[in-house]
């Protein structure tokens, strides 16, 4: 009785080790890649496997992020947003959405203007309006020869620190883009995702590979 109770200690301290070292090294512990630690953990991208290490949120935590990639061409994603264009009401650097499926097609730093910019419906930046409880469709490209760009809407407000994505908290589910690879040649690489409109207030589209949004990669969008 005695001895079955000790083999009983040992399997189950086994098995506790076992999963710890498991949990290590799905983790990632010593590897400094952020993106290839999130794709290793969560290749799906539906889970919230980093969300309760130490309260960290952003792109870590609430997104689930769809990452279904695609190519497009220039002309293509110059068409959408012209299509794209013709339902909404620009003023100024504001583009305003009216009824309750908004489609934005951003396009990360296109060539035509140098530094690190969004480029959303042909304007560089631009403060977007859509109406509350609308759908939003964000058709996404990386324009940027030699650049990684994603895309994430998020609750924290400007300035950026370098590593934005450790805390700016994705806005809804689903808003979040992986970083994609750099344009080759006419292949621009990209992504269509849709989410809800979070409730009403002032939220911020960033990229979230480090340095772009802290060098200007951002835009206002408010949901009103
Ligand atoms: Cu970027």
């Amino acid at each position: 009785m005695r001895r079955k109770h000790s083999i009983l200690i040992v399997a189950i301290g086994s098995a506790i080790i076992l999963l710890v070292l498991g949990a290590m090294v799905l983790l990632g512990f010593g590897n400094s890649g952020w993106f290839l630690n999130r794709d290793r953990v969560n290749p799906s991208g539906t889970g919230n496997s980093f969300g309760d290490m130490g309260g960290r949120q952003g792109m870590m935590g609430s997104g689930s992020s769809n990452n279904s990639s695609q190519t497009f061409t220039p002309q293509e994603l110059q068409q959408l947003a012209q299509k794209v264009a013709k339902g909404t009401t620009v003023n100024g650097n504001t583009v305003r959405y009216i009824g309750p499926h908004a489609e934005i097609v951003a396009v990360g730093a296109p060539p035509g203007r140098p530094g690190m910019f969004w480029q959303v419906d042909g304007k560089v930046n631009p403060t977007i309006i859509v109406p509350a409880k609308s759908q939003i469709t964000l058709v996404f490209a990386d324009g940027d020869p030699g650049q990684h760009h994603g895309w994430e809407l998020t609750t924290a407000a400007p300035p950026y620190p370098r590593m934005a994505m450790m805390t700016a908290a994705v806005a809804s589910p689903g808003a979040f883009i992986m970083p994609v690879a750099p344009p080759s040649g006419s292949t621009w690489h990209g992504a269509t995702i849709t989410f809800a409109a979070p409730s009403p207030g002032t939220y911020y589209y960033i990229c979230p590979v480090p340095g772009h949004a802290q060098q200007g990669m951002w835009g206002r969008l408010i949901v009103s």
